[in-house]
C-alpha cells in the first residue's frame, strides 16, 4: 500500500515537473516532449489494449554502458528497466540510468544548428540549416588548416562508442592533435600499471576475501561490475577497508574507515610494502619467479615503516600493520583496488606504481579475487590510408610537457597551456564532441582563456553545455536512445569479455544527428569523403564479421558472452615489460631520469585557516553533464561545501551560511553544509554546478562551479589533471 502511494507521488511530481518544463520550451518539437513526459498519450490509460514494444539497448548516463530494455510505446520511450542478460552490469540500472528518459525528453535538449552572434558565452544565437552549418565549419576548417596547418585544430571527444569517427575525422583531416576526457581522469593509473605489469589489469571485487580501497568511492562512483560485486562480496566473507579523508557511502559500508590526510597515500602503500617484507609474509613464489628488483625495493621500504607512515598519513601505525597482515593472509584473494582517480597528485603515476607494487607482492596476479587479465573481443574495422600534410609541425603541441604522456592522448593540461602560450605552434580551432571540459578541466578561466584564443570553435553536444555555450558554432547531437551505433566490447572481469550495442529505440528528435553523419558530411566537403565511403550499418557488419554467433544473441538477448578462461591466462607467459616480469624497479623510469621505485615526498603543508579541496562523486550526478535533468534534481538540485563543523565554528560558519571560497585561481559562492564526514582541514562540493550556460535552465542558477576553484596542476609523469592539490580558503559572506 505505502510502496504504491510512493508511487503515485512521484508520478504525479514527474507530471508536475514535466508541465513546467514544457511550458518554458518555446521551440519545435514541443508536441513530443510533452507527449513523451504524460500518460495521456498512453493505451493503457484510455483502456486500449497496450502496445508496449521492448527494445534493448545501452545506457549512456555515464562510461559504464549498463544494459538496458526500453519499453516504448508509439515510438514514445515510457521507461526503462535493465537488461539482466548482460552480465557486465549485473542487472544494474542505476538513478541516473532511469533518469535516462529526461536526457531525450529534455526541453533542454539542442534542436537544430546555432551559430553564436552577440559576444562569445554572451548567449545570442542564429538558427543554421545543417549545409549553411556544415558549409561554414567546412569553410572554417579549410581556412585555418591552410594558415596555420592541419595541426591548427584541436580535437576532444569524450567517452563514446561513435568517439572513434570524430577521431578518425581529425586524422583523415590532418591534426594530430587529438585529446580525450582521459587525461582529466585516469591516465596517471593506467601509466602506473601498464609500466608495472605491461598491462592495465581489472579488480575481481567479487571473489575478493579483503579489500583496501584508497581513494575510490564505489557506492557512489558507480562502476560495473565492481559497485555491485563490492555489495556481493561484503555481504559473504569481505573485508574492505576505505581509505579517504571523507566518509563516502563507501566508507559507511566498510568494515574500518581511515580518514588518510589528503596526498599521503603513497606513505600507507609503501609502509604495507614494509610490513609485507620486513615479517616475509609476501608470496615468495610470485615474486621469486614473476617479478624484478625485489633486492632494491627490500632496501627501499626500510626506512619506510608503519612508525614513519602514521606520522605522514595519520593511519594508526599499529592499523598499518595489522592490514598488511590481514591482506597477506587473505591472498592472492586479495586486493588494493587500483581506483580509477583516487588521489589525483602531482605524484600520482608514482602513488599508484606503489599501489601496483603492493599488489604484487600479494602475488594476487591472474588469479580468483585478485587481478584479472583484461579480454577484449577483436572486431574489425574499415581501414583507411590518411593523406600526409608537409606542412604538418613535426609533433603533437602538448608535446614534452611530461615525460610519459600517451601518444594517442597527450594532455588536456598541456594542450591548453600550448594554446594560450601559442607554442610550440598556434592551434586556432577547437572541436569538442560530448566532452565538456569548461567544468571537467580544473581551472574554468584558463579554459575560458584558450578559448579566447581560438578563431573557431564547434561543439556537438545535446545540451547547452558550458562548452557549447562558448562556441561558435553548436551542432545538436542525437541521444543514445536515438542513434545506432557500432559494436564494443566489455569486460565483466569473472564473467568473461562480451560484445554489445546499440540500435535505435526511438527516432532522432528535432533536427539532432549521429557523430558519424555529422564528420561524413564535414568529409564530403573537404574532399575527404572517400575515408567516410561507409554507413554505419556496413562498419557494423565490417566489425562482426568473424562474429557471426554474436548478431544471433545479441538479437535475442542484447548481449554477446564469450566462454574463455578468465583466471590463469598468463601461465607460463611472459609479462608486456622490458624485463619480462613484475617491474618492482623501473630501469625505464632510471633511463628517463624518474625514481624507478615509488620516493615519497611530503605534501605541501595546509596553513592553518585553508583547506584542501577534494573532487568526488554523488551517485545521482555524473561529472558535469546530468544536473540539468530533473529528474535527477529531486536528488541532488544544487551543491554544498562539505564543511567540518569544529572547523566551521572557528570561521563563525553555522549550517546553511553561504559562504565564500577562494583558491588562487578563483573564488564562487556556495552554502556551507556542516558534518563530520569529513576531516577538519579538507574541503568537499559535487561537480556540475555553477554553470554560465542559460541553456540549462533548470541548474542554471543553482551551486558553485568547482572547476573555478581547482589549480591546474599535473602529474608530472603522465600529465594527468593533478585535481585534489587545491588549497581553499573560506569565509561567511
Ligand atoms: N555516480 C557517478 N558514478 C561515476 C561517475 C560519476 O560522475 N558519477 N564517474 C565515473 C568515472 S568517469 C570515474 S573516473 C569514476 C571515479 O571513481 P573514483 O575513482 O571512486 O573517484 P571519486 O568518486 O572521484 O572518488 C575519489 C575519492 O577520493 C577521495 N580522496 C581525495 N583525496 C584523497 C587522498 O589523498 N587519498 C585518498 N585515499 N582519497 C582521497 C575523495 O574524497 C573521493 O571520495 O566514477 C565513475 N562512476
Ligand atoms: N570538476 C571536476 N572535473 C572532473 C571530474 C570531476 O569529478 N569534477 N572528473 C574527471 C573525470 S574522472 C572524467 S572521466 C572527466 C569527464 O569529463 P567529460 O568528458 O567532460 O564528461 P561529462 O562531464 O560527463 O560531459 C559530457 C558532455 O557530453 C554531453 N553529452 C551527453 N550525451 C551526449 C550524446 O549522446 N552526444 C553528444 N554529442 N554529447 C552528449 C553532455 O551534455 C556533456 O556536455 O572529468 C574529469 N574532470
Ligand atoms: S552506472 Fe548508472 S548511469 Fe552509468 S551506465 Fe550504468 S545505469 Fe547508466
Ligand atoms: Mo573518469
Amino acid at each position: 500500500m505505502r510502496k504504491d502511494n510512493k508511487k503515485e507521488i512521484s508520478r504525479r511530481r514527474f507530471l508536475k515537473v514535466s508541465a513546467s518544463a514544457a511550458a518554458t520550451a518555446s521551440v519545435a518539437g514541443n508536441t513530443q516532449i510533452l507527449y513523451a513526459l504524460t500518460t495521456k498519450g498512453s493505451a493503457k490509460s484510455t483502456g486500449v489494449q497496450s502496445n508496449i514494444e521492448k527494445k534493448f539497448s545501452l545506457c549512456d548516463m555515464c562510461f559504464n554502458k549498463c544494459g538496458l530494455i526500453a519499453r516504448v510505446e508509439d515510438g514514445i520511450v515510457k521507461k526503462l528497466d535493465p537488461n539482466p542478460k548482460v552480465l557486465k552490469s549485473r542487472g544494474m540500472l542505476c538513478a541516473r540510468g532511469n533518469a535516462g528518459i529526461q536526457r531525450v525528453y529534455d526541453p533542454d535538449r539542442l534542436k537544430y544548428p546555432l551559430l553564436r552572434k552577440g559576444a562569445r558565452g554572451e548567449g545570442k544565437w542564429q538558427r543554421l540549416s545543417w549545409d549553411q552549418a556544415l558549409d561554414l565549419a567546412a569553410e572554417k576548417l579549410e581556412k585555418i588548416g591552410g594558415e596555420y596547418t592541419r595541426c591548427g585544430t584541436l580535437f576532444m571527444a569524450g567517452s563514446d562508442m561513435q568517439s572513434k569517427f570524430v577521431h578518425r575525422f581529425a586524422e583523415a583531416y590532418g591534426s594530430y592533435n587529438i585529446i580525450s576526457h582521459e587525461s582529466n581522469c585516469l591516465v596517471s593509473r593506467n601509466r602506473a600499471f601498464l609500466d608495472t605489469y605491461g598491462e592495465m589489469p581489472i579488480p575481481d571485487v567479487l571473489n575478493s576475501k579483503y579489500i583496501i580501497m584508497p581513494g575510490s568511492n564505489r557506492f557512489e562512483a558507480l562502476v560495473t561490475p565492481d559497485s555491485i560485486d563490492l555489495m556481493s562480496a561484503i555481504r559473504k566473507e569481505c573485508k574492505l577497508v576505505v581509505i579517504d579523508p571523507r566518509y563516502t557511502k563507501t566508507a559507511a559500508m566498510a568494515h574500518e574507515w581511515y580518514a588518510i590526510k589528503p596526498g599521503t597515500d603513497m606513505a600507507f602503500l609503501l609502509a604495507l610494502m614494509h610490513v609485507m617484507i620486513d615479517e616475509k609474509i609476501y608470496n615468495t613464489d610470485f615474486v621469486k619467479n614473476k617479478t624484478n628488483g625485489f633486492a632494491e625495493l627490500t632496501q627501499h621500504v626500510k626506512k619506510y615503516s608503519p612508525r614513519w607512515a602514521e606520522k605522514e598519513c595519520q593511519i594508526p601505525a599499529a592499523a598499518i600493520a595489522r592490514m598488511a597482515r590481514e591482506l597477506a593472509a587473505a591472498a592472492p584473494a586479495a586486493m588494493v583496488y587500483p581506483g580509477r582517480r583516487t588521489s589525483d597528485y602531482t605524484d600520482s603515476t608514482q602513488i599508484r606504481r606503489a599501489n601496483a607494487i603492493v599488489n604484487a607482492l600479494l602475488g594476487n596476479w591472474d588469479q580468483p579475487g585478485g587481478f584479472v587479465v583484461a579480454q577484449k573481443i577483436h572486431l574489425g574495422n574499415i581501414p583507411f590510408e590518411p593523406d600526409f600534410y608537409e606542412d604538418n609541425p613535426d609533433d603533437r603541441v602538448d608535446v614534452n610537457r611530461s615525460p610519459m604522456m600517451f601518444d594517442t592522448e597527450g594532455a588536456y593540461k598541456h594542450a591548453r597551456d600550448a594554446v594560450i602560450e601559442g607554442n610550440p605552434y598556434p592551434i586556432k580551432a577547437f572541436f569538442t564532441y560530448k566532452t565538456n571540459p569548461m567544468q571537467t578541466g580544473a581551472n574554468r578561466q584558463k579554459t575560458i582563456e584558450m578559448i579566447n584564443r581560438l578563431d573557431f570553435m564547434l561543439s556537438i553536444d545535446i545540451m547547452m553545455s558550458d562548452t557549447a555555450w562558448m562556441a561558435d558554432l553548436v551542432l545538436p547531437a542525437a541521444s543514445y536512445l536515438e542513434r545506432m551505433d557500432p559494436y564494443a566490447t566489455q569486460q565483466g572481469v569473472s564473467t568473461g569479455p562480451c560484445l554489445v550495442t546499440r540500435d535505435p529505440v526511438i527516432k532522432p528528435m528535432f533536427e539532432s544527428k549521429s557523430a558519424l553523419w555529422i564528420v561524413r558530411e564535414l568529409a564530403r566537403r573537404l574532399d575527404l569523403g572517400m575515408h567516410f565511403d561507409f554507413t554505419m550499418k556496413q562498419f557494423k557488419e565490417a566489425q562482426i564479421k568473424k562474429h557471426p554467433e554474436a548478431v544471433k544473441a545479441i538479437k535475442k538477448d542484447g548481449v554477446y558472452h564469450q566462454k574463455s578462461k578468465v583466471y590463469g591466462r598468463y601461465d607460463g607467459k611472459p609479462f608486456k615489460t622490458l624485463s619480462k616480469k613484475v617491474e618492482l624497479f623501473s630501469k625505464r623510469y632510471a633511463d628517463a631520469e624518474l625514481d624507478p621505485m615509488p620516493v615519497y615526498k611530503r605534501p605541501k603543508k595546509i596553513p592553518s585557516g585553508r583547506f584542501q579541496l577534494v573532487v568526488g562523486r554523488s551517485a545521482a550526478i555524473t561529472q558535469g553533464s546530468t544536473t540539468n535533468n530533473k529528474l535527477l534534481r529531486e536528488l541532488v538540485s544544487e551543491n554544498e561545501l562539505w564543511l567540518h563543523p569544529d572547523s566551521a565554528e572557528k570561521l563563525g560558519i553555522r549550517n546553511g551560511d553561504r559562504v565564500l571560497v577562494s583558491s588562487v585561481v578563483g573564488k564562487q559562492k556556495i552554502r556551507a553544509r556542516l558534518t563530520r564526514e569529513i576531516r577538519k582541514d579538507t574541503v568537499y562540493m559535487d561537480t556540475g554546478f555553477g554553470v554560465l550556460s542559460k541553456g540549462l535552465t533548470s541548474v542554471f542558477g543553482s551551486g558553485a562551479c568547482i572547476a573555478e576553484l581547482l589549480e591546474d596542476r599535473f602529474d608530472y609523469i603522465s600529465g594527468n589533471m593533478a585535481m585534489h592539490e587545491t588549497l581553499v580558503s573560506v569565509r561567511k559572506i
